[in-house]
């Protein structure tokens, strides 16, 4: 195969390759890219844009933060990973760390978020069964309709998702779906018998960026304390300082029993996923009854120390907070500019805006095409819904050019 330059791909030869060699488990847009720094991205062929997916909220401190990589280039010079049959000179600092900085006990470390999401139902049903006194395979955990916490064969079990759910059966019992932002439908469920939690994103992401009514939070984190129940909060895409908060939950001060994180836990340069409880809640989990080969490892936990770092000394949450506010009040022009742009919605800067076409149509596609040629990268999430989430590290400036890239594109259709 000859290449352009030094060895370099073309773009049309890296899309082969994956479709040639990978899996088809993704459509992705047609833009290969090469290079991130901070809010930027280049392709192969040198073609720079403004990143408006952050990889899914994971480099919410910017494409290849130095002090990130840094950290990740200086461990790995010394100790990658030892396993938890022993113990190593960095997971101990992290787990200080991290717990102080979330306000927690204990922390158990993993790797993806649906890893973390699995740790928490795990540590759910063994406090439900040790503590609250629930018979034995007998916990139910309430989780919302259009949910997304990962892709598991136990998580995909409880998605009301046909493409994450279909054909991938037989499915884990002891779940029960209720509406999202509906405290009545909580209620009722929540006083069932051997109810042991309620999983929730603050956001739901996936779903279109469904930002719940003002007290949602509080009121289902009350209800939950009123019965006993543990209030399991899915931070993995919304920390992080995402919705302009260090955490969503911080809006309506909820704090969870049980918190999971992940993505930007780690700034995007490494695989980091945590589940932060109390002592009385993580002390069911005793040696031997849960793990992983990388939980833990030396160079996750010197990677999200940095990480978590560069959140408080960038100010990452305020920025985000104040360029959340300009976005969606810009962007609220377009809608009153132009009936392509239906509804702009989100938090700090996890945004989605509504195009006014159907589900199936291909317009939010046909948008985003014409955005990447614009200089901008988005993805629609589900049909006619474009996620817009760019590095929390962006400046005014650079918003307000998005801005207008946007708006240059609307205009064009
Ligand atoms: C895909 C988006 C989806 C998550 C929440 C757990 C996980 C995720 C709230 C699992 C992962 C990713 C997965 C990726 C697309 C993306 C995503 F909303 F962030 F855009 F799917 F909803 N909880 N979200 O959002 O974390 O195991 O992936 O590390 O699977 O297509 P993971």
């Amino acid at each position: 195969m000859t290449t352009t330059m030094e060895n370099q791909l073309t773009s049309q030869q890296a899309i082969e390759l994956e479709n040639n060699y990978g899996a088809h488990n993704y459509h992705p847009l047609p833009v290969v890219l090469a290079k991130g720094e901070g809010v930027y991205v280049w392709d192969v062929d040198g073609k720079r844009y403004y990143d408006f997916l952050s990889a899914y909220s994971a480099v919410n401190q910017g494409h290849c933060h130095p002090k990130i990589t840094n950290a990740l280039i200086n461990q790995a010079k010394e100790l990658t990973l030892t396993s938890r049959a022993f113990y190593n000179d960095s997971l101990g600092l992290y787990e200080k760390f991290v717990t102080e900085y979330f306000g927690f006990d204990k922390v158990l470390p993993m790797n993806t978020g649906a890893e973390a999401v699995e740790t928490a139902i795990k540590l759910c049903r063994k406090w439900a069964y040790e503590k609250k006194g629930i018979a034995e395979n007998e916990a139910q955990i309430i989780v919302c309709n259009n949910n997304f916490h990962g892709r598991t064969t136990t998580i995909i079990s409880f998605s009301n998702d046909p493409d994450a759910r279909k054909n991938f059966g037989p499915y884990t019992s002891g779940f029960i779906c209720v509406e999202y932002d509906d405290l009545s439908a909580l209620e009722k469920a929540i006083q069932q018998k051997n109810i042991a939690g309620f999983l929730v994103e603050p956001i739901q992401g996936e779903a279109g960026v469904y930002v719940p009514s003002e007290g949602y939070l509080s009121k289902a984190k009350a209800l939950c304390e009123a019965n006993n129940v543990l209030f399991i909060a899915d931070e993995v895409q919304t920390g992080i300082a995402r919705t302009g908060k260090l955490l969503a939950c911080d809006y309506e001060n909820v704090h969870p029993d049980i918190l999971i994180l992940g993505k930007a836990l780690s700034g995007g340069v490494y695989p980091v996923s945590a589940v932060l409880a109390s002592n009385e809640i993580m002390e069911v989990i005793k040696p031997g009854q849960h793990g992983s080969t990388f939980g833990g490892n030396p160079l996750a936990a010197k990677v999200a120390i940095a990480a978590l770092e560069v959140i408080e000394e960038e100010n990452l949450a305020e920025n985000t907070y104040r360029l959340g506010e300009i976005f969606r009040k810009e962007i609220n022009k377009l809608v009153n500019e132009f009936d392509l742009v239906k509804a702009v919605r989100g938090k700090g800067l996890l945004n989605a805006i509504l195009i006014n076409d159907t589900e199936d149509s291909s317009t939010a596609w046909d948008i985003c095409i014409k955005l990447r040629d614009n200089g901008l990268l988005a993805k629609p999430t589900h049909g006619n819904i474009i996620r817009f989430a760019p590095p929390l590290v962006m400046n005014e400036e650079q918003l307000l050019d998005c801005v207008s890239i946007i708006r240059k594109t609307i205009l064009e259709f």
